[in-house]
């Protein structure tokens, strides 16, 4: 599959999805954002792929919506349709991310700014190099959190931390980022691609189906009574009662023996 905007490449079992707008900051424009969402179907749905890693080319993850997308239409005097443009681009590009079903690491290389931070949010786990900054740049345009970001950034970092990010716009940096719990981790940017690498791999050899029963399990808890999660975790454990991982777990534990699990 071609793209303009981002580079999808494979290393085994991991898929690394790379913006690739290295001058813009890897700022997102209509093109990329359906080019991620092409690409996440795409790693989603390949029995091959048991991770996937998002990462940003240059010295930036993400630096949000390219704003110059707008500025010929600002300055000639236009208000260009926002709610349009976010249905037909964030919002059909961030539920794919969400959604996917292989564990998925934004690999945060640099700064992540407005829909840049939405869409590391949109990840499972953040890992940040120690030279990432943070900022929900939005309420410095006079915007509020969009692209998941009035969603997420709470469910990260809790209510009271993420409206103080929200409307001050602040700049942190990765081990304040890594203190609030909107990464997981941080580390050094000289073993960052290997630190990403080896986190990709393990994940990459857990089983597969499970991490995505038990991403889809959580996503929902919020909104569910007890009674309710707990029929849902029966449904999903019945399913991976069938799994080969399943019963390759227990035998491998049986047999004293690390388990070879194969993602089905
Ligand atoms: C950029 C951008 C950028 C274009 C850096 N666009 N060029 C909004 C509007 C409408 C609809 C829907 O949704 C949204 C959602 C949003 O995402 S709103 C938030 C949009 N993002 C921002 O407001 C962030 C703007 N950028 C910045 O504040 C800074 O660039 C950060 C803090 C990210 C990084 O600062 P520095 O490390 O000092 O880099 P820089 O500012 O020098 O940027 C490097 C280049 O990248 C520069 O171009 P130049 O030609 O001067 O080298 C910037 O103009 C360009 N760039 N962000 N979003």
């Amino acid at each position: 599959m071609a793209y303009e905007q981002i580079t999808v490449s494979h290393e085994g079992p991991v898929a690394w999805i790379t913006l690739n707008r290295a001058d813009r900051l890897n700022a997102l424009t209509a093109t990329m954002s359906g080019e991620l969402e092409r690409a996440f179907t795409d790693a989603g749905e390949d029995e091959q792929v048991r991770c996937i890693v998002l990462t940003g080319e240059g010295r930036g993850f993400c630096a949000g919506q390219d704003l110059t997308e707008f500025e010929a239409a600002y300055r000639a005097g236009g208000r260009p349709d926002i709610a349009e443009h976010l249905r037909t681009s964030y919002h059909r590009m961030i539920p794919v991310v969400v959604e996917t079903p292989k564990p998925v690491i934004a690999a945060i290389n640099g700064v992540a700014a407005g829909a840049g931070l939405s869409l590391a949010l949109a990840c499972d786990l953040r890992v940040a190099s120690d030279e990432a900054r943070f900022t929900q740049a939005f309420v410095k345009i006079g915007l509020i959190p969009d692209s998941g970001g009035s969603y997420l950034l709470p469910r990260a970092v809790g209510y009271p931390k993420a409206l103080e990010l929200s409307i001050t716009g602040d700049l942190i940096d990765a081990k304040t980022a890594v203190d609030l719990g909107l990464v997981s981790r941080v580390v050094a940017a000289a073993s960052f691609r290997d630190d990403v690498t080896a986190l990709a791999g393990q994940l990459a050899s857990m089983p597969t189906l499970a991490i995505a029963a038990t991403k889809a399990l959580l996503q929902r808890s919020a909104t569910l009574s007890l009674d309710e999660a707990l029929t849902q975790e029966a449904i999903a454990q019945a399913a991976m009662g069938q799994t080969h991982d399943h019963v390759e777990g227990v035998n491998a534990f049986a047999e004293k023996r690390e388990p070879r699990f194969e993602g089905r």
